[in-house]
């Protein structure tokens, strides 16, 4: 911990003299909006969706997100990206989850035919820069619901960051996040 602290205070102080203060590590990164809602595809899995704000003048990024377990087994850093030509040329990537939106039904949607999601390491989070987590996009997924999520629950959720301290918040289950 301490060799830690120091290391940032080398980081701030090599940054720039203009570098104002900005020692609460506690709000280092501002969580905002945090909502979660079971997948509409897939059985027994959710997302979390929520805002990112770096207050710092460090680049900093989410490395890791937990859960209780009695609400889930596991947590993964997830984004989302439409299955398309693209794709073509490339191999080794085909057996990530692929969700159809034929299993939603015929009339659901028809624009984008297949999306898929898949895990990153990190998600960046540049200083001074907001990173929204949505639908679509990059979003926390926890695997292995032990029970369904309703909404209206809400949940203990941690993350874990490069530089900033580890903050705890409640994620609230919505019908649509
Ligand atoms: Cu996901």
């Amino acid at each position: 911990m301490l060799a830690r602290r120091s290391l940032l205070l080398l980081l701030a102080a090599s940054l720039a003299l203009s570098a104002c203060g900005g020692g609460a590590d506690g709000d280092a990164i501002a969580v905002d909006d945090v909502r979660s809602r079971m997948s509409p595809m897939l059985a027994g899995v959710a997302a979390v969706y929520l805002d990112l704000e770096n207050t710092t003048d460090t680049d900093d990024a989410l490395v890791g997100a937990s859960v209780p377990a009695e609400v889930a087994a596991s947590v993964e850093l997830h984004e989302s990206y439409a299955v398309d030509d693209a794709m073509d040329g490339e191999d080794g990537m085909a057996d990530e989850t692929t969700m159809e939106d034929d299993a939603m039904g015929d009339d659901a949607m028809g624009d984008d035919a297949m999306m898929s999601m898949r895990e990153v390491p990190e998600i960046a989070l540049p200083a001074g820069a907001t990173v929204e987590l949505v639908p679509g996009g990059l979003h926390i997924m926890l695997i292995d619901l032990v029970e369904d999520l309703s909404p209206g629950d809400t949940f203990e959720l941690t993350l874990e960051f490069e530089q900033a301290d580890s903050v705890t918040v409640t994620a609230e289950v919505r019908e649509d996040a």
